[in-house]
């Protein structure tokens, strides 16, 4: 019931009601501390108005305003009935407001509005790494809304750059191989177009989500990284969608976007009826990580129509058994993927948060 009323909230853009007389910011700033709503909202009014940006941006009115958006959001999300249509318009209005201030107490207001979009998404990747456990922490909601928020926040903070530190970059691809792999379509489809930009592979139109299958006819997907063979990938069709349909040059694959080794192959791998194509990649190219729990491939049909799709992997070979087993370098790769710890114990914490996420 909130989100919907959040979300017709975001569509409303009505203009500010103008304020009469020239009321100090001193007063409003009184004015939107009142236990009174509507005093609250015309000491709010008030300062859009008339504040400076200069004004806006440095104390008191910035803490007030601060102050003010936490209050509000606290309101507005427990109260069964927020205040009418008013102080939906007030919420509105308010939350861009100060959601432009850049300050980052507001974070967690932003968080809790996360499934919102826009501006609530918009901020928190303008925030980058200092909003980057809170926006995952959404991806374990129940609410799809909410998770896709998360990915989109996650997708504006990898366009602008602002969490490509090392944590960070780390934090974020385990996130989205967790969100490649929901249940739901459009947090799927997002989270891989995420990935995609994450390795380097801009999708700019909406790409249409297709069902792959990473070594079909096995169960789990088992993959070495290290292996120096391949990996069967299969193109499933649909009563919608022809998997031959698919250009064969435009097929990347996995982290390292590698292309087929082999000429498309055309067979109904799962029997449905319906022809499907099956392609190899090596497996080094592929460059799947041992934590990574999912992988998933771009390709564009000869139509021009960007289409991906994606398939839990389970990584094996990765578990070092003792000190001594690995002298080869291969440990640093698998302790820089943090894939240890799948099966409990020792993980440090930054991971743990990254799974917690699922
Ligand atoms: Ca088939």
């Amino acid at each position: 019931m909130r989100f919907a009323l959040l979300l017709i909230i975001a569509f409303v853009t009505g203009a500010q009601s103008s304020v009469a007389g020239a009321q100090s910011i001193d007063a409003a700033l009184v004015q939107i501390q009142s236990a009174d709503a509507n005093i609250r909202m015309e000491g709010f009014y008030t300062i859009a108005e008339n504040a400076s940006a200069s004004q806006v941006a440095s104390d008191p009115v910035r803490s007030g305003l601060v102050n003010l958006l936490i209050l509000e959001n606290g309101i507005f999300r427990t109260s069964a009935e927020p205040d009418g249509p008013a102080f939906g318009d007030y919420f509105s209005e308010l939350f861009t407001f100060v959601a432009s201030i850049g300050d980052t107490r507001t974070i967690p207001v932003l968080v809790s509005n996360i499934d919102t979009g826009g501006t609530a998404t918009d901020a928190l990747g303008s925030f980058g790494a200092s909003a980057l456990d809170g926006v995952i922490s959404q991806l374990s909601s129940p609410d799809p809304s909410v998770r896709n928020g998360s990915v989109h926040a996650i997708q504006t903070m990898i366009l602008k750059g602002t969490a490509a530190d090392a944590p960070s970059a780390a934090k974020i691809r385990s996130a989205l191989d967790s969100a490649s792999l929901d249940s739901y379509p459009n947090v799927r489809r997002n989270a891989i177009v995420g990935l995609a930009t994450v390795f380097g592979q801009r999708i700019e139109s909406t790409p249409q989500l297709i069902n792959i299958d990473i070594k079909p006819g096995e169960s789990p997907n088992a993959i070495n990284p290290r292996s120096n063979g391949v990996i069967p990938v299969a193109v499933l069709s649909t009563k919608t969608f022809d998997a031959r349909s698919i250009d064969p040059t435009t097929i990347k694959f996995g982290p390292g976007q590698t292309g087929p080794r082999n000429r498309v192959h055309v067979e109904d791998v799962n029997r449905d009826g319906l022809p499907d194509i099956v392609l190899q990649f090596a497996t080094r190219a592929s460059q799947i990580a041992c934590s990574d729990t999912g992988s998933f491939l771009v390709a564009t049909t000869t139509a021009g129509q960007v289409v991906v799709g994606s398939d839990s992997i389970r990584t094996v070979g990765c578990k070092r058994r003792g000190a001594h087993m690995d002298g080869d370098g291969d440990d640093e790769k698998e302790s820089q993927g943090g894939g240890k710890g799948e099966r409990g114990g020792g993980d440090d914490s930054g991971r743990e948060d990254a799974r917690g996420a699922r």
